[in-house]
């Protein structure tokens, strides 16, 4: 069988770095090197299954090694490999309470907030999980080491975002404010090809990705616009279906192709609760750029912008409605009193 001559993310990264001049290169370079990372934990995913087989679910291994969890595992490839990559001056990960600090003499002009495998509680049930990525400019003058400031920047200021999906394929899509575009991974040659170039979210859906379970904890406009949804009305395409898996990743990614609105609302099952779930620098802000640049939206559950949020604290929680614009616009609407 003879291959498609495909474009590669290298590829695709470096002719976009052509239309810009005054690059230097370094975004390049640092992509790439995420990049192999991503490579490396999607090979590792890919023998979750055959863990108990090989006896890689333990402490260790038949050759005595000690074998780290899946998720620690990710984030230790990630924060090992991008540490001396040269490019970053500071990292924050789902992961890790403090801000990790890059290795000294390594030190660059960009930032990166990771969650290195989102949706792990899936990982047991070979359902898909994934990695989410935010890049900023560094703040602080260049030179040295990275402060929690270069970290706590609204998601506007992102310089590129993304998340790669390990599902029955392992997907890379992301965004450096040009276009959302999607690689598929040929794990036969170790090579992620442009197989969804400039992905647009449809306008207007027919699904809805909610954890139902949490209905009694919502707040009234959320219960309403979840029982508009589910009404009977041939003109606006009423009843929507349900699609939820649990992985922000997936549920989102597949509201991306096919169209759909996410909702992880704030749960209120403690009183003074006005977050929900997810984190805002490393799961909402780095999904609300990718939304915009497909063409929809991000808002929390009161109305604002998840990408104009300023974050005071590196893990942050944050209520989050995200998809199709039209569908996150009748949102908006029941939240405004409009409806
Ligand atoms: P885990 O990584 O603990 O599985 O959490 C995943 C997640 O942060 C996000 O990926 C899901 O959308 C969300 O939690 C699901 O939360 P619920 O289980 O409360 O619906």
């Amino acid at each position: 069988m003879s291959r498609p001559l495909g474009i590669t993310v290298s590829r695709h990264i470096m002719d976009s770095q052509r239309l810009h001049p005054e690059a230097t290169g370094d975004l390049t370079g640092l992509l790439n090197e995420l990049i192999v990372a991503a490579k490396t934990i999607s090979a590792e995913v890919n023998m979750a299954g055959l863990a108990d087989i090989l006896g890689m679910s333990g402490k260790t291994n038949i050759q005595g090694e000690h074998v780290q969890k899946l998720d620690e595992f990710s984030n230790n490839t990630i924060k090992r490999r991008m540490a001396r990559c040269g490019y970053l001056c500071a990292m924050t990960s789902e992961e890790e309470a403090d801000i990790i600090p890059v290795a000294e003499g390594y030190e660059g002009k960009y930032t990166l907030a990771f969650d290195p495998l989102d949706g792990s509680s899936n990982i047991d049930v070979n359902v898909s999980i994934g990695t989410i990525f935010s890049i900023h400019r560094r703040r602080s003058p260049d030179g040295g080491p990275g402060e929690e400031a270069d970290l706590l920047q609204p998601g506007r200021d992102q310089v590129a975002a993304g998340y790669i999906i390990y599902g029955s394929s392992t997907m890379l899509v992301f965004t450096t404010g040009d276009g959302v575009h999607g690689f598929t991974l040929d794990p036969s040659v170790g090579e992620f090809y442009l197989s969804h170039p400039d992905i647009r979210i449809p306008e207007k859906s027919k699904y809805f990705s909610v954890n139902e379970g949490n209905w009694n904890y919502w707040q009234e406009p959320v219960r309403r616009y979840l029982e508009y949804l589910k009404e009977e009305d041939k003109a606006t395409g009423r009843p929507y279906s349900a699609r939820y898996i649990g992985s922000m990743v997936a549920d989102f990614h597949r509201n991306l192709i096919a169209g759909g609105v996410f909702l992880y609302p704030r749960d209120g099952k403690d009183s003074t609760k006005t977050y929900g779930k997810l984190r805002l620098l490393y799961e909402a802000a780095p999904l609300a750029m990718v939304v915009e640049q497909a063409g929809g939206k991000a808002v929390t559950d009161d109305g604002r912008r998840i990408l104009d949020i300023v974050p005071d604290d590196l893990h942050q929680r944050v209520p989050v409605v995200i998809g199709s614009s039209k569908d996150v616009d009748t949102f908006l609407d029941f939240t405004n009193g409009k409806k």
